[in-house]
């Protein structure tokens, strides 16, 4: 009996190697956009462009949605066709129609000529997005380059399609913030939520209690051990790994998002994950004993004490702060994993329960968040907390956002209360994506795939359409103890979060069949699934290489449903699974590692006894 063993192989890196050095699928109709739109229309013929354009608007609020055009497009491969020229035959026109109905909703006509109309500003931009994707792809002729003539009639299933971002496990500076938000522009997504402060750092300046930023803001500097290794700073350590964004910054960076449609929502971590804040002001603590910034794991005393008045003047100054540079409808309070062994021995904590009549320290907790709620809400602000504020009581006005799961949204709606979905089984974008560890640099833990956030849905099946209107959408949630850098930041973000764009934009229903899925024929859900997947990963491959062209770095997934190790009888044929259809495997069979000359995989071939293939 021959025994032939056939391992497979995945290599991440010669894989990206193929991905960028190969020329991507490129077709010019139909046309391929991320989110996809609701509709498109063909009129069969195209246009060319080759004297450049000529970008019109009427409408002042429109100009910078016009210059950021011009910008962008400057960007493309085809840029020398697409250069500002008054004498050019091809006009884009952006506009603003009341007549549309969907605010972010907007519609893009290219004849002879392009126009973008849009409800809002916001619909402009979104249709401007759509229209780089197009210049991007399309094929460059003699004259110039072609596009196809058509209409995009689109608009947003969700309104609140959000990418959060701690900048507080590990920093980031301020134009990397700018490039994580042209992303979410570029995905059509419309929230930034920007987790300012944890244990691990403050980082937003406040006027009136400058200590924030002086102490709060920086950590000994042990970024060359794991991160729950790391030993507290001693007295002979000087606090050198940080930062902080000025209020200066802070608004330039408010700006710049709004310019390209995206809204800000800062969090201001409350009751627990308050590590750094205590390190500033002791007194905010229940047992008031200085501490320094933690360099990582979990944090000793992390908790603000709720007996004391004090901690709430200190967190109303602050948010006070906070409100008059974020013009936000939302502000997010943090109040989860707020662990509360120290208020159950603190006088002040103790006395609090007891005159207010509360149950124990989770109605406390709840005492707390009410009394924030109070206070934002006297501003003219919502409150946005983590589910932990359901327990002991929902606070009046509070926004929901549901990461331990789906049941905290699933409560929270039943209530009558609005819900961001964010939970850990899709929107945790610090997970692995891949199932073999070692392809990957060390993550938290977890593991989602691709097909995983494709195939989510943010409404859960338990809520009738009443129930349904609160969830006004989802996030992917970026927490950064394993994420040291700004490569690995958009490494660990993409491509999953072309696919919740996605899952956040695309109708529900609207499952484009690919060339392979035969009309008219039943289907199982099984196979409507993955042709609509095998449609989103066709769409990919030219989204990625915009991402490359903007200098974006991404993942590319091993393929999936292809075995690692099999034992056969005798000789066999081999059939290799690409899930990447703008990516071209290689494979050697005498155990060496494919290289770019290795023979390109294209359809299933037969293996002798004693073969040992490798293909990346
Ligand atoms: C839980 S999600 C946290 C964060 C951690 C994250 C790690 C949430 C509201 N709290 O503080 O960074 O897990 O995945």
């Amino acid at each position: 009996m021959n025994h032939l063993k056939i391992q497979f192989l995945l290599s991440l890196v010669t894989l990206f190697i193929l991905v960028t050095g190969c020329k991507l699928y490129r077709e010019q109709t139909p046309v391929s956009i991320i989110p996809n739109p609701v509709s498109i229309i063909y009129d069969g013929k195209s246009n060319e462009i080759g004297n450049g354009v000529k970008v019109v608007t009427r409408d002042t609020a429109l100009r910078f949605a016009r210059s950021l055009l011009l910008t962008q497009m400057n960007d493309l491969p085809a840029a020398e066709f697409l250069n500002e020229n008054p004498k050019a035959r091809v006009t884009i026109r952006l506009e603003l129609n009341d007549k549309i109905e969907q605010t972010e909703g907007y519609i893009l006509k290219i004849d002879k000529n392009i126009t973008i109309t849009g409800k809002s500003r916001e619909g402009v931009i979104h249709g401007i997005q759509s229209l780089l994707q197009i210049f991007q792809q399309s094929p460059k002729t003699d004259e110039g380059i072609r596009i196809p003539r058509l209409t995009i009639n689109d608009y947003p299933r969700f309104g609140y399609r959000g990418m959060h971002l701690d900048v507080s496990r590990h920093f980031f500076q301020i134009d990397f913030i700018k490039k994580y938000i042209d992303l979410i522009a570029m995905h059509k997504m419309n929230v930034f939520h920007w987790h300012l402060t944890d244990d691990q750092g403050w980082r937003i300046e406040i006027k009136k209690y400058p200590k924030l930023t002086e102490v709060g803001a920086w950590r000994v500097d042990h970024e060359d051990l794991p991160w729950g290794e790391r030993p507290d700073q001693t007295a002979n350590d000087s606090a050198t790994y940080g930062g902080y964004y000025t209020q200066e910054q802070i608004r330039e960076i408010v700006a710049y998002a709004s310019e390209r449609g995206v809204t800000v929502i800062p969090e201001i971590e409350m009751p627990g994950h308050s590590a750094a804040t205590i390190a500033s002001y002791p007194e905010l603590s229940c047992r008031g004993k200085q501490t320094a910034v933690p360099p990582g794991g979990r944090a000793g005393i992390n908790i603000l004490c709720a007996g004391k008045d004090g901690t709430f003047t200190f967190l109303e100054n602050v948010l006070s702060e906070v409100i008059t540079l974020f013009p936000s409808k939302y502000i997010h309070i943090g109040g989860d994993e707020a662990w509360k062994k120290e208020w159950e021995t603190c006088p002040h904590c103790q006395k609090r329960i007891k005159e207010e009549g509360l149950a124990d320290e989770r109605e406390l907790q709840s005492y707390f968040i009410r009394r924030i709620d109070r206070f934002l809400t006297s501003k003219g602000k919502t409150l946005i907390g983590w589910d932990e504020i359901l327990e002991g009581g929902l606070a009046e006005n509070a926004t929901v956002m549901s990461w331990r799961g789906e049941a905290g949204g699933i409560k929270a709606a039943k209530m009558n209360h609005d819900v961001i979905m964010t939970p850990v089984d899709y929107c945790y974008f610090d997970y692995y994506q891949s199932t073999d560890k070692n392809l990957e640099p060390l993550a938290f833990n977890g593991y989602i795939s691709l097909e995983k956030v494709y195939h989510s849905d943010p409404v859960p099946d338990a809520l009738n359409p009443e129930e349904a209107k609160h969830i006004l959408g989802a996030q992917g949630n970026v927490w950064t103890e394993f994420i040291p850098t700004e490569a690995i930041a958009e490494y660990r973000v993409l491509p999953r979060m072309s696919a919740l764009s996605e899952v956040l934009w695309s109708p529900k229903q609207a499952a484009r069949r690919d060339a392979s899925a035969k009309q008219g024929q039943s289907q199982t859900e099984q196979e409507n699934r993955q042709a609509k997947m095998s449609d989103f990963m066709n769409r990919l491959g030219t989204f990625l290489n915009w991402l490359t062209i903007e200098k974006y770095h991404f993942h590319i997934p091993a393929p999936q449903g292809v075995f690692k190790e099999m034992i056969f009888l005798d000789s066999t044929r081999v059939e290799l699974l690409n899930p990447w259809p703008f990516t071209q495997i290689r494979y050697t069979l005498d155990g060496s590692e494919p290289k770019l000359q290795s023979p390109v995989y294209d359809q299933p071939f037969p293996v002798d006894d004693g073969a040992i293939l490798k293909a990346s």
